[in-house]
């Protein structure tokens, strides 16, 4: 390494421990707002929990920022680090709360297995996706109304699953960190670079995101005999397996599994956040944007509304809640540039709530098209008695079935656990799929949000394609599906994603960086901008093309 570098390395090292330390601090105290504009000290305002009874004391931020970025999942991430790092005077806000926090129980997150009112962001049972073991309603919980960290938004035909907290959806999702083909690259994005794309963003964003694969020791551990399972079954019917990278520590993994560390992604901690193990966005992007010292972050404070005057400042309406749910506060503040990291749904509301209000008049016709779920499908299938895939499961899958090739049924097929803590003899799988079906967002004036729409029959690609694959195992080891664990006693479910992507195409409703037609300096910076579907799980990718936009922004160039 040469000096410069070893330099660079260990003055962002210091910048990022820095900010590590100022939202564990923040977190302790129970703060909603974290800034470093003096290294190491931290604005302050008290948030309660019902396991920690803080009081709550909100302090002011400022009224003005150069930038302000709302969302803090992986687009919001890496627009606050590059914007920091430019000295530009940033304000990052997250509808959730900050999660580093022991509770009473020792723990920040609770279990998949024994969910609270840290599961699910304000409800009142939990909203699993998998919601019945052997046809028995086992898995749901009543848990306390609470600013959870999973949300679930419910829409005719299509239930859409989101992270909510500082860290965005990388709280809560499996880690799976997949380069998509370098084909369907082209085809989805036709005017972005893919020579830089895989040359320069996807190396940078997988390193800052401490992408990393699972040993042949762990592969062979009792946690992942249902991986062995799963590729020996479609081995036998002729289809190519593929590892499937991640952000899970899976040298922590291994010593979990060695009884050498507490246990975490071996314990049914994945969808309700982790405890150990998972490098989460507030491990890596947000403690280096925070220790650049001009980034200041905001939790439990929801954008409501933006608009614009004739000189291009833009006014926000922010709602800062308790842990209740109460707003305790309402204000405008104003920025130069504005950055949209709302993920999916929230972006995509904002813009066509200020559309269809008036308040952003200029904004186009795209806004709101163009969404996808990734073809994402679930299936269960029944395994023969010796195919027993282990009552003790990891959460995070390591390996998949690529049929994408296949010209009818193109589809990647990851093998899912299934962390029951019992066997169950059950293979479940979740699929990405080549479905072209595409729905669209509408302003619900009434209620004053956006409503996705999805037909039905528009899943019934993701069905083929999925079958096409998994009838065949089914064939070759002379087994069947699975009912039981899906509601309505079916063996799939079509009806809800982890993936959401869409809604301000890049190109369409954006340039082909992300600045939004009609306005200057406005911007989309996470999943919205992807036209639907990338045929692997999306975070990566998200995470390189915000790394890409931000440069071209910065530069001033496209
Ligand atoms: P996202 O991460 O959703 O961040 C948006 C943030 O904005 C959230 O923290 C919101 O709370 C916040 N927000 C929204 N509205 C407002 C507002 N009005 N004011 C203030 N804040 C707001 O967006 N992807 C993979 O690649 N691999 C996986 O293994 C994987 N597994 C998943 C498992 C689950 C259960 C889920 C839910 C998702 C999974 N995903 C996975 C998807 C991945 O997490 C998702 O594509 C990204 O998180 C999307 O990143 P964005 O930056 O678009």
């Amino acid at each position: 390494m040469s000096n410069k570098n070893k330099s660079t390395h260990a003055h962002f090292s210091r910048r990022t421990f820095l900010g590590l330390s100022a939202l564990s601090t923040a977190s302790a105290l129970g703060l909603t707002t974290v800034s470093l504009g003096t290294p190491g000290q931290a604005q302050a305002s008290w948030f309660s929990r019902p396991w920690l009874a803080q009081p709550h004391k909100p302090e002011p931020i400022a009224s003005h920022y150069s930038a302000i970025v709302v969302g803090s999942g992986y687009g919001g991430a890496v627009a606050a680090l590059r914007l920091g790092e430019a000295g530009v005077d940033t304000l990052m806000l997250e509808m959730g709360m900050l999660w580093n926090q022991p509770a009473s129980d020792g723990n920040v997150f609770c279990k998949m297995s024994s969910p609270d009112g840290r599961a699910m962001w304000f409800r009142d049972r939990t909203e699993a996706p998998l919601d019945r073991i052997f046809g028995l309603d086992l898995v749901n919980r009543n848990i306390e109304h609470y600013p959870g960290v999973l949300d679930r938004l419910n829409y005719p035909n299509m239930s859409v699953y989101l992270g909510r907290g500082v860290g965005g959806g990388s709280l809560v999702n499996g880690g799976m960190a997949v380069v998509p083909r370098r084909d369907l690259l082209e085809r989805i994005l036709p005017d972005v670079s893919t020579a830089e794309m895989y040359q320069h963003y996807f190396p940078k964003a997988s390193a800052m995101l401490g992408v990393n694969s699972a040993s042949r020791a762990l592969l062979d551990s009792r946690y992942y005999r249902f991986t062995r399972v799963g590729q020996r079954t479609a081995e036998r019917a002729g289809f190519r397996m593929v590892d499937v990278p991640g952000v899970y520590d899976f040298d922590y993994m291994l010593r979990e599994a060695r009884g050498q560390a507490p246990q975490s992604g071996l314990d049914q901690e994945v969808i309700y956040g982790n405890n150990a193990g998972k490098q989460t966005l507030d491990k890596n992007y947000l403690p280096a944007a925070l220790g650049t010292g001009h980034v200041t972050l905001r939790a439990m404070t929801r954008v409501t509304g933006i608009r614009t005057d004739a000189n291009g400042t833009y006014y926000l309406a922010l709602e800062t809640i308790d842990v209740n749910g109460t707003v305790t506060e309402t204000r405008e503040i104003s920025c130069q540039q504005l950055f949209l990291a709302a993920g999916c749904v929230g972006t995509t509301e904002l813009l066509l709530r200020a559309r269809e209000t008036g308040t952003l008049p200029e904004l186009n016709d795209q806004i709101g098209l163009g969404w996808g779920n990734n073809g994402n499908f679930m299936a269960a299938r029944g395994n023969r008695l010796l195919d027993y895939t282990g009552a003790r499961q990891s959460g995070f899958p390591i390996s998949g079935i690529d049929n994408w090739d296949d010209p009818r049924n193109p589809a990647f097929v990851e093998i899912a656990p299934l962390p029951t803590g019992f066997e169950t003899w059950a293979s479940l799988y979740l699929a990405i799929t080549d479905n072209p079906e595409r729905g669209h967002f509408s302003y619900d004036r009434a209620q004053d949000k956006a409503i996705l729409h999805w037909a039905a029959h528009q899943s019934r690609p993701s069905y083929e394609m999925t079958t096409a694959v998994l009838d065949r195992i089914n064939d070759a080891n002379r087994t069947d599906y699975r009912r039981g664990l899906f509601a309505g006693n079916r063996f799939y479910a079509d009806n809800f994603t982890y993936h959401p992507l869409g809604g301000c195409l890049l190109g369409k409703a954006t340039d082909d960086r992300g600045g939004v037609r009609g306005y200057q300096n406005l911007f989309v910076i996470d999943g919205s901008l992807l036209p639907g579907n990338v045929g692997v799980n999306p975070f990566l990718t998200i995470t390189a093309l915000a790394e890409r936009n931000m440069h071209h922004i910065l530069k001033g160039s496209n």
